[in-house]
């Protein structure tokens, strides 16, 4: 799955499309079993305040966070070597370990957008590894309110954010639509440095827009503050933790 085009481009640009990591089949059951686990829970809507600016009326997003605690395929899928040995060769560490997971729906019709940020505002750390991916288990077409990312914006560093309504960049300087659409097919998965500047359109289409978006880091980068600690986190993906996770914390 890996070639050295593919990191090299990542390099480049903070952020990569892998087409046909799972299949078309696979993507289907992932998709069922997000379905599945929303609907067992009570329903919370994360939509960012200024979401709401952008989109100019109500729209809405499930989302479940720390996903492998609610069903083992989510497990299974986060030690899978399709999608380690990617992060990994992304990161160039041989070693792989968990931040956090999530599930995101974006309902029909109505599916909230993300305003442009950087991850690195929400969990900043010392050494600027963390990457995210997103696994597409249903189609996201532009309509569908797909990533949209500012290539390159990676190597400008971290940038600084609004806190007010939900830790984003100035809407005015940052519009959505001056950003690149990132189309993905189910079973795509994409890569991005948690410095890439992203956000998501509104989903205006008639179909959910079904995502997992699995965050990683070197194990050796260390949180620079205290925030955004998540079940789960610290575990390895691949390969070993070649600190001392106690003395970093990491046991709660
Ligand atoms: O899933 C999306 O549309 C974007 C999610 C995102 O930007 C995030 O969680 O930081």
């Amino acid at each position: 799955m890996t070639d050295p085009s593919m990191v090299r481009f990542y390099e480049e640009n903070g952020y990569v499309l892998v087409k046909g990591l799972l299949t078309k089949a696979e993507s289907r059951a992932y998709r069922d079993e997000c379905h599945a686990v929303l609907a067992r829970l009570r329903p919370a809507d994360p939509t960012w305040g200024s979401a709401r600016e952008l989109a100019g009326g109500p729209t809405e997003l499930r989302h479940c966070h720390d996903a492998q605690f609610y069903s083992a395929a989510f497990a299974r899928l986060m030690v899978d070597p399709r999608f380690t040995d990617v992060a990994a060769a992304l990161m160039g560490s041989e070693n792989v370990q968990l931040h956090h997971t999530k599930i995101f729906v974006k309902p029909a019709e109505k599916g909230s957008p993300f305003p442009m940020h950087q991850d690195a505002a929400h969990f900043p750390h010392t050494r600027h590894t963390v990457g995210a991916a997103i696994f597409h288990f249903d189609d996201a077409p532009e309509d569908k309110g797909c990533v949209r990312v500012v290539p390159g914006s990676h190597r400008n560093g971290p940038l600084p954010h609004i806190e007010e309504g939900g830790w984003h960049l100035p809407l005015s300087e940052w519009p959505l639509d001056a950003a690149v659409p990132v189309p993905a097919e189910a079973g795509d998965v994409l890569f991005f440095t948690y410095l890439t500047v992203h956000g998501s359109g509104i989903n205006r289409a008639d179909e959910a827009r079904t995502t997992l978006l699995i965050q990683f880091r070197d194990p050796e980068d260390r949180p620079a503050g205290d925030v955004h600690r998540s079940r789960g986190q610290g575990m390895m993906l691949r390969g070993f933790d070649p600190t001392d996770g106690d003395a970093r914390g990491l046991r709660p």
